[in-house]
């Protein structure tokens, strides 16, 4: 049976002020010059674009007690927050334009926030070459945009482990990660601690991606609200240049799209951040113009009738 088209909103984040290199802060209109709307609307859904959120300016200072720009942080991630929710209480599907890492604190918050109030489930997919579990005792950069897993589980400053109700605003249980290759000493022990389930490259390279996924969605029902959140540096450097922080060895081009193909086969995504796209670092617009094709997958474009 057909289910009902979602109606999209695309908010743009232009900012970099958790990032360690500046640049993220042009991936909203990178975006949107690779055509992620027109390319939505072609396969029939009804896509807003809201244009870009405003924010303190990116001061580019050294951290302080762990944390870089922690009150502009703030000031970001609770305007990202704001904007996800009015999407969502309206019955629309938001895609999130990064902006770095560090503002899906606001969009997942928003997220969890109105499940609870919904009663409905939630599971969070972390695509990403690191964990971003770290906090300002172990940090090897000061950078939040390392820390947004761990403060949506409630560890972290009160600025933004609160910032959408009380904290944790995440349950480690209704997380699962994918394509994690870079994990700081530290941050090892404490995704231990909190039991994160991390499908991992070694995962992958040992039980293929296929079964990753399928284990990442096990256990969604009906009610089930699936919030993706897209970190661009999940990808292989070799095809996905554009972002501050590559690391070798990550997904190639079938095993990306695979992963968007059996989201979309879930029925169940309901929200989307696409983050840590960085023009600066790209060749010609060709991680963006990759982000999009995948996007169009997660939506169902290379998904074939079947049985
Ligand atoms: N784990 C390192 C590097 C990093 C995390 N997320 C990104 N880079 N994009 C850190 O600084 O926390
Ligand atoms: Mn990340
Ligand atoms: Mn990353």
């Amino acid at each position: 049976t057909a289910r009902a088209q979602p109606r999209i909103s695309l908010i743009g984040a232009p900012t970099d002020i958790g990032a360690g290199h500046r640049g993220a802060a042009m991936g909203p209109e990178a975006l949107r010059v690779a055509g992620l709307a027109e390319a939505l609307r072609a396969r029939g859904l009804e896509v807003l674009d809201r244009g870009n959120l405003t924010g303190p300016l990116n001061p580019w200072q050294p951290p302080r007690d762990g944390y870089r720009h922690l009150p502009e942080v703030q000031a970001w991630a609770r305007t990202v927050a704001d904007a996800v929710a009015a999407e969502l209480t309206q019955a629309r599907l938001p895609i999130l334009l990064g902006g770095d890492h560090c503002l899906a604190i606001g969009s997942i918050g928003a997220v969890a926030r109105h499940c609870r109030t919904q009663g409905r489930n939630l599971r969070v997919l972390w695509l990403d070459a690191h964990a971003d579990f770290n906090t300002h005792a172990i940090t090897p950069s000061g950078n939040i945009h390392g820390m947004p897993v761990a403060c949506l589980c409630g560890q972290g400053p009160v600025e933004l482990t609160t910032l959408t109700g009380p904290a944790p605003a995440l349950r480690a249980d209704e997380i699962r990660q994918i394509g994690i290759r870079s994990v700081d000493p530290g941050e090892r022990r404490l995704v231990h601690d909190a039991g994160l389930v991390i499908f991992d490259m070694r995962y992958v390279d040992e039980m293929g991606m296929k079964r990753a996924m399928s284990e990442a969605l096990a256990g969604l029902d009906a009610d089930t609200h699936l919030h993706v959140s897209f970190d661009v540096d999940f990808l292989d450097p070799g095809i996905a240049p554009g972002v501050g922080t590559t690391v070798p060895g990550g997904p190639n081009y079938r095993e990306a799209q695979l992963v968007m193909e059996m989201i979309a086969d879930s029925g169940r995504l309901a929200s989307l951040d696409i983050m840590e796209l960085n023009p600066a670092f790209d060749d010609h617009n060709r991680t963006a113009l990759l982000a999009v094709d995948l996007v169009e997958s997660l939506f169902g474009k290379s998904t074939l009738m079947r049985g």
